[in-house]
């Protein structure tokens, strides 16, 4: 019987390195060897059961982007993905349980995980941009991929569910932080709360804008934004806090000496400063105002998941050492609580960027 790779090679047309590539927690991302060369993935079915859905809201973002893209006179083909279907013209491939997709590898660009102040710039630049170019995208069209992904008091309750199964034993190795993600409970509401009552304006959001999920130049200059499984209607707020994150930060997600962990604020300026150049005609008053808080409510809701998670055995992010994913929400917390410290400053910063 023929393996993965070797249908896959049918496919495609093209043999597919079976070693894994990139930094991804979610979907299993390999590269092709032939020309031009191909980014192929394996869709983690677990995080979205969904995948031909998804790949219909991706295929339909693309081609909108695409024209966009070509009427303002840029290459659509490096900037943004393209999506190659197989040889039936099916954009997805099922294989026995598992599905795949492929995508133009976008050449010559670099992927970075922790990135300089004139990189975040550049970055800030690209999601606003993004967020731009799909402000008139139908967004009732698109499917909800994660149902409730950024909506943090949804997010607070499944984490106090799996606290209370407590199936793997793990809550006592991890009061501390329990505790933190506990002390937190009012402000989770802070974007969800006026999201629903119409304060703040629902947008096509990306929703997981980590900096590793733009590909940029040689130069630095921002190229692709990638990884649009979550591309969903929701706030902005979630794209900008979101970014910052792992943007703003000091050290990796997972760095275990909590000493390095922190956030930058020249690079919360930077980034602020890229992104509000390109967005700030679309957004509120109201969703300027909470941009500082959304980087903290980003960190906050992120370091929950990591515990819940923990706390869950593991069974979400892709774990490469056992506790990842408690080192990762431990990171998350020290970082959280700089950036509660430092609230004031964040919000003088966008004083100065409007
Ligand atoms: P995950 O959902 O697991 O994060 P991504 O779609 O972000 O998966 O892909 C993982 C990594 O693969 C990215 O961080 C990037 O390094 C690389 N990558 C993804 N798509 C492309 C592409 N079209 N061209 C070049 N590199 C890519
Ligand atoms: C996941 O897929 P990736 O690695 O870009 C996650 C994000 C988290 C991030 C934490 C669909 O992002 O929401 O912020 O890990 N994506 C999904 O590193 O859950
Ligand atoms: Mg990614």
């Amino acid at each position: 019987m023929k393996d993965s790779f070797e249908i896959l090679k049918d496919l495609y047309g093209q043999e597919v390195d079976p070693t894994p590539y990139g930094n991804g927690h979610i979907n299993r991302t390999y590269v092709s060897k032939g020309k031009p060369r191909l980014i192929v993935q394996q869709i983690n079915t677990h995080v979205f059961p969904r995948p031909l859905d998804m790949m219909n809201n991706i295929v339909a973002v693309t081609k909108h982007l695409t024209k966009k893209l070509v009427a303002a006179g840029k290459d659509p083909l490096r900037a943004t993905l393209t999506v190659v279907p197989n040889k039936n013209g099916e954009n997805v491939s099922v294989i026995g349980n598992d599905y795949y997709r492929a995508y133009l590898f976008v050449e010559d660009s670099v992927c970075y995980d922790l990135v300089s102040p004139a990189i975040l710039e550049e970055a800030g630049k690209s999601y606003g941009a993004f967020q731009q170019l799909l402000a008139d995208f139908p967004a009732e069209t698109l499917f909800e991929t994660i149902p409730h992904f950024h909506d943090t008091p949804s997010r607070y309750v499944t984490f106090t569910e799996v606290l209370e199964r407590d199936a793997h034993g793990r809550a006592a190795s991890c009061k501390e932080e329990i505790a933190f993600f506990k002390a937190h409970e009012d402000f989770y509401h802070t974007v969800q709360d006026r999201l629903d009552s119409g304060v703040l304006p629902l947008a096509v959001t990306h929703n997981d804008t980590k900096i590793n999920n733009i590909l940029f130049d040689k130069d630095g200059k921002g190229l692709c934004v990638i990884d649009l499984d979550t591309v969903m209607p929701g706030s902005r707020l979630y794209d900008f806090g979101d970014a910052l994150r792992t943007g703003a930060a000091t050290a990796a997600e997972d760095e275990e000496d909590l000493e390095k962990v922190g956030f930058d604020e020249e690079k919360f300026a930077a980034f602020a400063r890229g992104y509000l150049s390109t967005v700030k005609d679309a957004m509120t008053e109201e969703e300027i105002q909470l941009l500082p808080e959304s980087f903290l409510l980003l960190t906050l809701e992120c370091g929950m998941r990591f515990l819940t998670d923990y706390l869950d055995g593991d069974n979400y992010f892709r774990i490469h050492k056992p506790n990842h994913n408690l080192i990762r929400a431990r990171n998350q917390m020290k970082q959280a609580i700089e950036i509660e410290k430092r609230l004031p400053q964040l919000h003088e910063i966008v004083r100065e960027s409007t």
